[in-house]
């Protein structure tokens, strides 16, 4: 699979998501670039295979929430794998580092305490526009390519 440009992966090359159950959860923060992410999440996931009763959205304020979100749907559903969507864009202060610290950190400690895919579908750039062209730009969709990981990222954990 293309990490720049979606329209480049092979469909053939990704399992297929029938039977598997999916948490994204969705910061509110930056709504026009995140839903657009979310939108290319489960489109991506039905285009593949899931079906509507194996995806559940969730919401959260902010990036900083995503891996508590994560959490949630880790300790309460059976779910085989959580995709977390957010967009922090760089402002005048220093708050983009300790979200994207936060939210880094935090997705990677729920991929080994849960031993399950917390999919990183975040975006951290300079400007608006940067983050519009990859939620849907000219850039693709993160939030296709965070799906495309999630199927994949199941599909290895059972072929163990
Ligand atoms: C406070 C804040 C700022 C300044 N910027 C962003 C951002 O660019 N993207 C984002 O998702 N959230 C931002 N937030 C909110 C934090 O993620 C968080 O919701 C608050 O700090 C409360 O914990």
């Amino acid at each position: 699979m293309a990490t720049k440009d979606l329209s480049a992966y092979d469909i053939n090359s990704v399992p297929s998501a029938e039977n598997m159950t999916f948490g994204i959860v969705v910061a509110e923060w930056n709504w026009e670039i995140t839903s657009a992410l979310a939108k290319g999440a489960v489109a991506t996931l039905k285009k593949h295979g899931a079906t509507d009763e194996n995806i559940s959205v969730k919401y959260v304020p902010g990036t900083f929430e995503l891996p508590l979100g994560g959490q949630f749907f880790a300790e309460m559903a059976n779910i085989d794998a959580v995709i977390l969507l957010g967009c922090v864009i760089q402002g005048e202060t220093r708050h983009f580092d300790y979200i994207c610290e936060g939210v880094t950190q935090g997705t990677v400690d729920l991929n080994l305490k849960y031993n399950k895919p917390f999919i990183f579908g975040v975006l951290t750039t300079n400007d608006e526009q940067q983050a519009l062209d990859r939620a849907g730009g000219k850039h693709g969709n993160k939030g296709d390519e965070a799906a495309i990981t999630a199927i994949k990222m199941v599909s290895l954990q059972r072929s163990f």
